[in-house]
Order: structure tokens, then C-alpha cells, then sequence
């Protein structure tokens, strides 16, 4: 599985070079902030992302620091617009505990969604959308999130991933066919799935082989759990294909991705599935049997399918974060509502220390949700293409903390929280999809992990390369190694986080920068340890992951609260608590996770964990008897 790093890492590890292998084992890379691309190489120039870049221990501030503010006035005057009617019409028309119980949207609420253009948020409006941008986007999504995630995924499967490969590769034709249609009432749907083909999406087995006259594919095949699959008029489908390799003549299956109409026949759907949640949303299995696809209707080029899904579920990962943001927001309020109200032992029960907790840690949660989401999104209007693993970090993080938010706001309630009319019992039945599904959180964190220890491999490899060719490459060695021996004489010069900071946030800057340090020189220590086997190592890839994720929320809290005091935000001093509360605990996590895979007792304890597994699995179930032993 994830084949992406085993190139890298095979070769990084592999260190020729003796002297050089010694320097990286025993020393570290020291924490260094890019501020400009000055000896990166060509390849690396356009990559600003964070987290690729925490990985080698490095500081990369464009992304993150300042918080990003991309809207213009006239695409802040467009948002102030819709705010309201979409606010009003999720208020006043729309019936999420009457969706839950029917199992559909109500047909009124459908129709009005259409008529407000919610389904085409994003595509252009000379071809029927509102145009709006990534921003815009999660502004109105946010209160979609707030109110009704079972509408939320409807209309989420339309765009985010629905039509979304046709808005990002497909071809002027494509756009120009196929978005008026989704925009004016046709479904949606993203077709990936299959029966034996979950986490693993290379491994589909619906297939399309080109027709003897070369017109058309023909599609045969079956996908499962498939958003508004029952609804939907036009697919993306992605079935293998036999690509013919021009140098080797040799043909392999590779995965293309289609436009499907139903209209062309041959294509059905199962019945709407039973489910846990987001009940209202139509989910089905698809069928395919003989479906007459044109040429034309190749979507990304042949072969290049995977890519394409992958593309559209990156583009499509921070709108989780922004639903989970207005969802946990809402049930900030309601418990809190409750709590402000409520007396126990003589007092209101918000004045007891454990319910403040609970509080503050929610309020935390749905923070950073927040900031991270619309900081991902302005970094894509700007036209970074390097946001993946952010957009994983935030979709992991919104789904866990929504659903800890809501479970919370819940036990605040008490009893009231438990009954079905308080409405949160619905709102935790829906949640609980976001960890699984647009990749389950499980497999982002290795993404993450790996793509990221890919990246740091890189550069080692940069550094072995050199070390082959001394002469010509004095600059990079004389810079690696000063690097070492100031941090190995204790001579390092602090990291630099303070300066994109307020004054006022210094403390938890300088505690984060510290950790950025320390997590690339255990990144480097795996790499050297595992080699390319750091591959099958994932007790240790989520722990790094967990890193990531701690490291780069607090950057996002430092930045934004970092504006707000700037600005002198009524709420300025409230999101400094809030953001040095988090950084705090995040850096104690972030040595508790590095501790842990560097010391052999912990891993002697993963070593432990996987026999107790085994042992379970072997069983079928829990091993040992009850005490009575029968
Ligand atoms: S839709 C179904 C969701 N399914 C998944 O997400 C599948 C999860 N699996 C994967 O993501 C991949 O298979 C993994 C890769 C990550 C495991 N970005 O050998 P590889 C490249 C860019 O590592 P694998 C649903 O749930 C890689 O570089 N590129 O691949 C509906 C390599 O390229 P090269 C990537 O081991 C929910 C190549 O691919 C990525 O097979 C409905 C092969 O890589 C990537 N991420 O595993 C939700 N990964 O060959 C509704 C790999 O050049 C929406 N590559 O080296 C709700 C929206 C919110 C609400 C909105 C309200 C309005």
C-alpha cells in the first residue's frame, strides 16, 4: 500500500556515503525558516505547504502566516448577499428532523435548494453557477453544516466531488456540456467504490474496454455506497481500462475516469440503503452493464483515473472542515443554551469546573476547525496546489472533534441531551460518516505521514547525490554541515516562529518552533532506522501523523489569533486563550508521540499491541474465557 514513498525512501536510505550517514544519525537537522526559495531546488520552488515541510524540521510560513484574507470587496459584498437568504432558508424551509424520518430531502427543500443555486456554488456562471470561490464556498457551506448534514452531503457528492473532476480537468467541451445540466437540476455523483475495492482505490475492478470501431467504451461493473447514486443523471466514474505502454508495447489495466449519463443506458441503481446517518441522503449501489460511454466522455485522459480521484477528493477535503465547523458551532450553542439555564446543587451549572472544561475544550475544537478551514480554503483561491496533506490534517481533525463536540454537548445536556427532540441525537448519528468516508481518517493519517516522510526522504537523497559529487556541490554539503555542528555544539540559533506572531503569543510561538525542530530530527530518525520498511511501520506513521496534526493546528491558532489581535477583534483576547490553552497540550502530545517511537520500551509496547491483535484475530473474537471459565 501506498506505493508513493517507496521510491523515495528506498533510495534516501540507502546512504553511500559513510561520513554523511554518521552526520545524519547523530545529529539533526536544525529548524530553519523558508521564507524564499534561495537554494531550493527548481522542482521544490512552487511547494509551499507546511506540513511537507515540517517534516524536514523545517519552518514554511507562506501558507500560514499571515492568516490568509483573499476575499475582494465585491466577492465579500456577493457573499454578504447569500448569507442571509440560505441562512432564512435552512431556518424557515427546511426540515432536517422530518429529512431524517422520511429518509429523503422533502421535495420543497429540494426545489428550493435548486432555485437558490446552492447546487453549483462554484461553477461558472456563464455556465449556470453562482462562481463563487473556495472562500465563498465555505462561508455558505458552514451553515449548510449547522443545520442539516444529511443536505450537506446531498449537495455535497453533487460538487465536491459529484462534478467536480469536469470543473478541474475536464475539457472546454466537457464544462460546456455537462455544467449547465448540473446546475439546473440533474444529480450529480462520484463513482469509486466497489464491493472488494474500499481504502484501496487503485484496485477497482469495473472495467471499459474500447469498442472495435473505437467510438465508445463500453463499461461493465458494480459500485456500492454511492452519494445521491440513486438520484444522480451524470457520473464520474472510474473503471480500469487496458493502456498500451508505448515504449514497452506491453498493455496493463489502468484506471480512467468517465462521464456516465444514465441516459445511455444500461446504467441502474439498487434501493436508497439503511444507515446509521445522514439518513436524508440518498446512498445506492450503481450498476454498469454495457454502458455505451463516447470518446469523448474520457475524463483527465486514458490511464489517468486514479489521479483524477485523487485530485477531486483533495480538492474536496476542506469542505468537510468547513460543514464540521457550523456543526459543532451549533451544538456549542445549544448545550451551552442549556447550561446557562440549568441549576444543579443551588448553581448554574456552566459555573462548575467540569462543565467549563467541556466547554472550553469544544469552543477549542471548533476554533481551529474554523480557522483551518478557511485558511486551507483561501490558500487554494490563491492557487496553491500544495495543500493535500492540510486538507487531510483538517478533514481527520473536523470529523473527530465534531463528533467529540457533539457527544460532549450531549452529556452537558444530560437526559435532555438523549432525547430524539433536543436534536442532537441526529446530529451524532450524522456525524459519525465523516470519519469513515472521502478516505477514512485511518488512511489520511498514513497519507499524510508518508507523503510527508517522502518529501524529507527527498531531501536526504539531495544530500547523498551531493555527497557523490563533492566538488560541485560544496554550498549544499558546507550548509548541511554547519547546520549540524552549531545544533551539535548547542549553538543553534532559536527557531523563528515569534516574528509572524502577536507579541503577546511569543511563548506558545517559541514552544511550537521547538517542536517543529524536534519533529523533523525524528522524521530523520526513521528514515535512517527504517529504511524504506518505515513503510509497513504504522504505529509509528501515526504517531508522526498525530505530530503533524498538533503542529500544524497550533501554527493555523497562532496565526489567526495573531490577526485578531492585531486587528483588535472584540474577540481578540478570547481566541489568545484559546489558541495558548491548545498550543500548550499540543506540544506535550507532540512530545509524548516522538517519545514514543524513539524509546524502546514503547516500541516494545507496539510490539506487544500487535501480538494481543493477532491473538484476538486468531480467536475470532476475545481470547480468554470469562473468570468463571465457562
Ligand atoms: S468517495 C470514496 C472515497 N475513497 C477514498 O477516499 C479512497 C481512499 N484511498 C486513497 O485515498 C488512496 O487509495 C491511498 C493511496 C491514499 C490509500 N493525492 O501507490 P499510491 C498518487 C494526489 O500511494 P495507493 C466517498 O467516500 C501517488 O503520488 N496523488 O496509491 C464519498 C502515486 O503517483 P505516482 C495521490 O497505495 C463520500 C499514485 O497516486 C494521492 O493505492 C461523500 C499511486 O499512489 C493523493 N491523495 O493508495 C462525501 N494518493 O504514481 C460527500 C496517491 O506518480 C462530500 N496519489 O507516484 C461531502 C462534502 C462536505 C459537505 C459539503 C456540503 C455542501
Amino acid at each position: 500500500m501506498l506505493r508513493i514513498v517507496k521510491f523515495c525512501v528506498q533510495n534516501e536510505t540507502k546512504l553511500q556515503n559513510a561520513a554523511l550517514k554518521r552526520f545524519i544519525a547523530t545529529t539533526s537537522v536544525q529548524c530553519k525558516t523558508v521564507q524564499n526559495t534561495e537554494k531550493t531546488p527548481a522542482a521544490q520552488t512552487e511547494n509551499h505547504s507546511f506540513v511537507m515541510h515540517l517534516f524536514r524540521g523545517q519552518l514554511e510560513s507562506r501558507q500560514v502566516f499571515p492568516y490568509p484574507d483573499v476575499l475582494t470587496d465585491e466577492q465579500r459584498d456577493t457573499l454578504k448577499m447569500l448569507v442571509d437568504p440560505v441562512s432564512k432558508f435552512f431556518e424557515e424551509v427546511n426540515d432536517p428532523a422530518k429529512n431524517d424520518a422520511e429518509e429523503k430531502v422533502e421535495e420543497k427543500a429540494l426545489n428550493g435548494l435548486w432555485e437558490l443555486g446552492a447546487f453549483g456554488l462554484q461553477v461558472p456562471q456563464d455556465l449556470g453557477g453562482l462562481g463563487l470561490t473556495n472562500t465563498q464556498y465555505t462561508r455558505l457551506v458552514e451553515i449548510v453544516g449547522g443545520h442539516d448534514l444529511g443536505v450537506g452531503i446531498t449537495l455535497g457528492a453533487h460538487q465536491s466531488i459529484g462534478f467536480k473532476g469536469i470543473l478541474l480537468v475536464g475539457t472546454p467541451e466537457q464544462k460546456a456540456k455537462y455544467l449547465p445540466r448540473v446546475t439546473s437540476g440533474e444529480f450529480a455523483a462520484f463513482c469509486l467504490t466497489e464491493p472488494s475495492s474500499g481504502s484501496d482505490a487503485g484496485s477497482i475492478k469495473s472495467r471499459a474496454v474500447l469498442s472495435p470501431d473505437g467510438k465508445h467504451y463500453i463499461l461493465n461493473g458494480s459500485k456500492i455506497w454511492i452519494s445521491n447514486g440513486g438520484l444522480a443523471e451524470i457520473m464520474t466514474v472510474f473503471a480500469q481500462t487496458p493502456v498500451t505502454d508505448a515504449k514497452t508495447g506491453k498493455t496493463v489495466d489502468k484506471v480512467t475516469a468517465f462521464i456516465v449519463e444514465r441516459s445511455f443506458g444500461g446504467v441502474t441503481n439498487g434501493p436508497p440503503e439503511k444507515k446509521m446517518g445522514i439518513k436524508a441522503s440518498n446512498t445506492a449501489e450503481v450498476y454498469y452493464e454495457d454502458v455505451k460511454i463516447p470518446v469523448e466522455n474520457v475524463l483527465g485522459g486514458v490511464g489517468n483515473g486514479f489521479k483524477v480521484a485523487m485530485n477531486i477528493l483533495n480538492n474536496g477535503r476542506f469542505g468537510m472542515a468547513a460543514a464540521l465547523s457550523g456543526t459543532m458551532r451549533a451544538c456549542i450553542k445549544k448545550s451551552v443554551e442549556f447550561a446557562t439555564q440549568r441549576q444543579q446543587f443551588g448553581k448554574r451549572i456552566d459555573s462548575f469546573g467540569t462543565i467549563q472544561e467541556k466547554i472550553a475544550r469544544m469552543a477549542m475544537l471548533q476554533y481551529i476547525t474554523e480557522s483551518m478551514a478557511y485558511m486551507i480554503s483561501a490558500n487554494m483561491d490563491v492557487g496553491s496546489k500544495n495543500y493535500h496533506l492540510e486538507a487531510a490534517i483538517s478533514k481527520c481533525f473536523a470529523s473527530e472533534s465534531a463528533w467529540y463536540v457533539c457527544d460532549e454537548a450531549i452529556q452537558i445536556m444530560g437526559g435532555m441531551g438523549f432525547m430524539k427532540e433536543t436534536g442532537l441525537e441526529r446530529v451524532m448519528r450524522d456525524i459519525r460518516i465523516f470519519r469513515i468516508f472521502e478516505g477514512t481518517n485511518d488512511i489520511l493519517r498514513l497519507f499524510v505521514a508518508l507523503t510527508g516522510i517522502q518529501y524529507a526522504g527527498a531531501h536526504l537523497k539531495e544530500l547523498q547525490n551531493a555527497f557523490k559529487n563533492p566538488a560541485a556541490n560544496l554550498g549544499l554539503i558546507f550548509e548541511e554541515a554547519s547546520k549540524r555542528v552549531v545544533r551539535s555544539v548547542g549553538l543553534a540559533s532559536p527557531p523563528a516562529l515569534n516574528h509572524f506572531v502577536h507579541r503577546d503569543l511569543a511563548n506558545p510561538a517559541t514552544q511550537l518552533a521547538k517542536k517543529i525542530d524536534a519533529f523533523g530530527q525524528a522524521v530523520e530518525m526513521v528514515l535512517i532506522k527504517y529504511g524504506k520498511g518505515i513503510v509497513d511501520e504504522q504505529f509509528i506513521l501515526n504517531r508522526l501523523a498525530n505530530s503533524a496534526i498538533d503542529v500544524y493546528t497550533s501554527a493555523v491558532v497562532l496565526s489567526r489569533a495573531s490577526t485578531s489581535l492585531d486587528k483588535g477583534l472584540p474577540t481578540a483576547n478570547h481566541e489568545k486563550l484559546m489558541t495558548e490553552a491548545w498550543v500548550l497540550e499540543a506540544c506535550e502530545r507532540v512530545d509524548a508521540n516522538l517519545k514514543a517511537i524513539a524509546t524502546g520500551k514503547n516500541l516494545d509496547n507496539f510490539t506487544k499491541l500487535s501480538h494481543i491483535s493477532k491473538n484476538i484475530c486468531e480467536s475470532t473474537g476475545v481470547a480468554q474465557l470469562n473468570p468463571l471459565n465457562f
